[in-house]
């Protein structure tokens, strides 16, 4: 048999998968579970032909993250995260119940999560740090960035040191843009990937790892990637709103959907101003979107 080897999935092109070994990237491909591969896994793989191999083994991972499929079935995003930013801005707009979602999973991954306003030279909105007061309430660390302007940019750099760290959040956010400003041979990586699996073009459709110049990884991921409520149960949910969590065993009944229940200490509380009506809110509405499935 061959020689196994170590490598590091870097991203997952239509024509199999990046794998990086020591300096260089070798596109592989897996017998069976190639839609199981993630980036950021570490593997073991070995020489099929002289330029090409084949993963025969995914080592074992330290969280992952997935989005929904067909079938109700799930598809993992990315392996290995430490924490997840979460990339939002004024434009094209705030979407604080897509964050709210990024947020719960996170929660229950116990993947660190922290929050990227970006876009800060365009004009921003009071009601915007309303909300963002809520989440500051909360612990989340918040970096005001502007990708553009590179402003804010070294703050988040020493956030993201020495970790694993992915870029989430809807189309157009600017994580890209962010991952540009913060690895300047970006470019040159990105063209290394494509001479190497000779495939011409590496499509923004597919998460790439980057190594950062000061220690640690960072994935830029699609805005298309949203993963979803994915595997998340109903209870998952009201965990993932870290402010509920210390209120459920308070709720009157153990089967407490955090509805219109009687004796809800969570809507108690929500009522009463000591956790934000918002967030109780778009956790409402959340938990109407669940799929019948993992009700
Ligand atoms: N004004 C302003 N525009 C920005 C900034 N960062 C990014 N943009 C613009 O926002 C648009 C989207 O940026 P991308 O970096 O491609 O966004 P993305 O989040 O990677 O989007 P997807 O890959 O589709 O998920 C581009 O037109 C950028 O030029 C910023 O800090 N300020
Ligand atoms: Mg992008
Ligand atoms: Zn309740």
């Amino acid at each position: 048999m061959a020689e196994l080897l170590e490598g590091l999935v870097i991203a997952h092109l239509g024509q199999g998968i990046a794998v990086e070994h020591k300096d260089k990237i070798i596109l592989c491909q897996t017998l069976r579970r190639l839609e199981t591969v993630a980036v950021g896994d570490k593997v073991l793989w070995s020489l099929s032909s002289p330029d090409q191999g084949r993963i025969e083994k995914i080592l074992p991972r330290r969280s992952l993250l997935t989005r929904p499929s067909r079938n109700g079935k799930t598809r993992p995003v990315a392996a290995n995260i430490d924490t997840v930013f979460v990339v939002f801005a004024i434009e094209p707009h705030c979407d604080f119940l897509l964050l709210d979602q990024y947020l719960a999973v996170c929660e229950n991954l116990t993947i660190s999560a922290a929050l990227v306003l970006n876009k800060t030279d365009l004009p921003q909105s009071d009601s915007i740090e309303k909300e963002l007061l809520d989440y500051k309430n909360l612990g989340y660390p918040l970096y005001r960035v502007s990708a553009k302007k590179a402003s804010g940019l070294d703050e988040l750099k020493r956030a993201l040191k020495g970790q694993v760290s992915m870029l989430a959040g809807q189309s157009g956010v600017g994580k890209s843009s962010l991952t540009n400003a913060i690895i300047p041979d970006k470019d040159l990586k990105t063209n290394t990937i494509s001479a190497t699996t000779k495939h011409g073009r590496h499509t923004t459709t597919a998460a790439t790892l980057y190594h950062l110049n000061d220690g640690g990884d960072l994935i830029d991921s699609p805005g298309l990637a949203i993963f979803g409520l994915a595997g998340l149960s109903e209870n998952g949910l009201a965990y993932g709103y870290r402010e509920f969590q210390s209120l459920i065993d308070n709720c009157q009944f153990n089967n407490c959907r955090h509805l219109h229940d009687k004796g809800c200490a969570v809507r108690v509380a929500a009522e009463n101003g000591e956790i934000s009506m918002t967030r109780y809110q778009r956790f409402l509405k959340l938990r109407e979107k669940m799929p019948a499935a993992f009700v």
